[in-house]
C-alpha cells in the first residue's frame, strides 16, 4: 500500500468561555485534520491541535509522507525527525497545554496511518496496538470554571431553547454551588462516575471548596480529581493536599516541574498526577530519579502518538506509575483514537479526560458521537471506526479561516474580560 495524497485541513470548532490558569477559552478551538489516501483510494484520518504552526508543519511534513507505505511507521518517523529535528521536553511551555509542533505532526500522521491501514484490512485501531482488553472506556466529567455562553457564533448568549446539558453547558460556574450544577447535569447526561475540576482559575480555598461541595454532593464512591496546571506553590499546595486528605483520588499538577511535584509528593499521602511535568521520554529518567507523580495522563497527541503512548504505559507498569488520560478541546476523531488506545492499554486504570461534552459540532459522518453510562463502547468497525463528513469539514474550515484565530491563547481572550490580566506562571 502506498499514500498518495495527504490534505491538511486546519477546522475552527465552537468552544466555550471556559477557565483555567492560563485566562480563558476562545470563542473556537483550533483542530487540524489529517487525510492520508492510499493507492486504492482509502482515506486514513488523523485530528490534532491545530494552529497555524502545526499545520505549516505538516503541510511541510507532506513530501516524506507521501509515497510511503503506511505500514512502515518506523521509517516514516525516522524519515520525519531526520528532515525537521525533535523539540527537547522545555518546547512545551509554561501553559497548560503543550505548545511543541512536531509530536503533534507524529500524531496526526501515525494516526492517520492506523486508521488507513485498520480501513484496509477490515481491522479496528485496538487490534493493531495488539488488541483490546476492553470493549468500553470509562471517561470522567470535566468540569471547568466558566462565564455564560456557549462560545462560537453563540459567543456570550446562550440558546434559549436548550434544555439539560446544553443549557447547563451555557450558564456561568463561578463558586461551589455553580460547580456542583455543572457536574449534576453532566454527569446525568452522560452518565460519567468520575469528576475532574479544572482549577488554576480562583483562589486556591475557593477551590479546595468545590472539591468538598463536590464530595457532599455525590459521596465518596464518585472519585474527584483537581487540577490547578501547576499554578500553586509548594505550601499552597501542601495546605490544600492536606485539606482533602481522603478525598482527591489523585491531585493534578499543583505545582511547577519535577522538583516541586517531588517535594509536595514527599509530604502527602494522596497520589500525585502530571501532564505538564512528565510528558515526554526525556522526562522519563528526572521522573524516576526525583519520583515527581504518581500518575501520568498519556496523550497520543502530545507524546508522539499511538505506538508511543503504549511504550509510555509499558514504562509506567515497570516504574510503578498509574496511567490515566489527558484531553484538550477536541472532536470525533481524536476521541475514537483516544478510546482505541485505552481499549489496548491493559494499565490504563483511571476514567480518561475529555473535553467532549463542552462541543457542539462534529466533523465525523453521523454527528456526535455519544457515551454509554460514562463510557466509549470501541466497536470492531474498521480503523478508528469514524469517517470524515466533508461537508462539514468544509463548514468549519471555512470558520477557521474567517474567526481571525491562528493559534490558541487564553491570555489575551481573558484581558477582553479583564483588561490587563496577565498569565502568572505561579499566582498562588
Ligand atoms: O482546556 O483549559 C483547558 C485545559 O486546561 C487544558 O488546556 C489542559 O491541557 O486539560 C488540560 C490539563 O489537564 O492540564
Ligand atoms: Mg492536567
Amino acid at each position: 500500500m502506498t499514500i498518495t495524497e495527504m490534505r491538511v485541513t486546519p477546522i475552527a470548532i465552537s468552544d466555550p468561555p471556559l477557565l483555567n490558569a492560563a485566562g480563558l477559552h476562545a470563542p473556537y478551538a483550533l483542530r487540524t485534520i489529517v487525510e492520508l489516501v492510499s493507492d486504492e483510494r482509502i482515506v486514513g484520518i488523523g485530528e490534532v491541535p491545530g494552529g497555524v504552526k502545526t499545520t505549516q508543519a505538516l503541510e511541510a511534513a507532506r513530501d516524506t509522507v507521501v509515497g510511503c507505505d503506511p505500514y512502515q511507521m518506523n521509517a516514516l518517523r525516522r524519515d520525519l525527525e531526520e528532515r525537521f529535528g525533535t523539540e527537547g521536553a522545555q518546547a512545551r511551555g509554561e501553559s497548560p497545554w503543550d505548545k511543541r509542533v512536531h509530536v503533534h505532526v507524529m500524531s496526526a500522521v501515525e494516526v492517520a496511518c492506523f486508521d488507513l491501514i485498520g480501513k484496509a484490512t477490515g481491522r479496528p485501531v485496538c487490534d493493531l496496538l495488539g488488541g483490546r482488553v476492553r470493549d468500553r472506556v470509562d471517561f470522567s466529567a470535566y468540569l471547568f470554571y466558566k462565564y455564560e455562553g456557549a462560545g462560537g457564533e453563540l459567543g456570550f448568549e446562550t440558546d434559549p431553547d436548550a434544555v439539560g446539558w446544553a443549557a447547563a453547558r451555557q450558564m456561568a460556574a463561578l463558586d461551589p454551588e455553580g460547580i456542583v450544577a455543572q457536574a449534576r447535569s453532566m454527569c446525568d447526561e452522560y452518565g460519567f462516575a468520575s469528576i475532574k475540576l479544572k482549577g488554576g482559575a480562583f483562589p486556591p480555598k475557593e477551590e479546595a471548596d468545590a472539591i468538598l461541595a463536590l464530595r457532599e454532593a455525590f459521596g465518596p464512591r464518585v472519585p474527584l480529581r483537581l487540577d490547578p496546571n501547576a499554578i500553586w506553590r509548594i505550601e499552597t499546595a501542601l495546605e490544600v493536599g492536606r485539606r482533602l486528605a481522603g478525598v482527591l483520588e489523585y491531585f493534578e499538577d499543583p505545582v511547577r516541574g519535577q522538583e516541586q511535584m517531588a517535594a509536595v509528593s514527599r509530604e502527602l499521602e494522596m497520589p500525585l498526577a502530571t501532564n505538564m511535568c512528565t510528558t515526554s521520554f526525556e522526562d522519563i529518567p528526572g521522573s524516576v530519579r526525583l519520583g515527581s507523580e504518581q500518575v501520568i495522563l498519556s496523550d497520543h497527541h502530545f507524546w508522539g502518538g499511538l505506538r508511543a503512548s503504549v511504550e509510555l504505559a509499558r514504562i509506567c507498569r515497570v516504574f510503578g506509575r498509574g496511567l490515566s488520560m489527558h484531553s484538550n478541546s477536541h472532536l470525533g476523531i481524536s476521541l475514537a483514537a483516544m478510546a482505541h488506545l485505552a481499549a489496548a492499554t491493559p494499565n490504563l486504570s483511571y476514567a480518561c479526560d475529555t473535553h467532549y461534552p463542552w462541543q457542539r459540532e462534529e466533523v465525523v459522518v453521523g454527528g456526535r458521537r455519544g457515551f454509554d453510562d460514562g463510557a466509549y463502547v470501541v466497536t470492531n468497525d474498521p480503523g478508528l471506526g469514524v469517517d470524515l463528513d466533508r461537508e462539514a469539514l468544509e463548514r468549519l474550515h471555512r470558520r477557521y479561516l474567517e474567526c481571525g484565530l491562528s493559534e490558541r491563547n487564553d491570555e489575551e481572550e481573558m484581558q477582553k474580560r479583564r483588561p490587563g490580566w496577565r498569565f502568572e506562571p505561579v499566582r498562588w
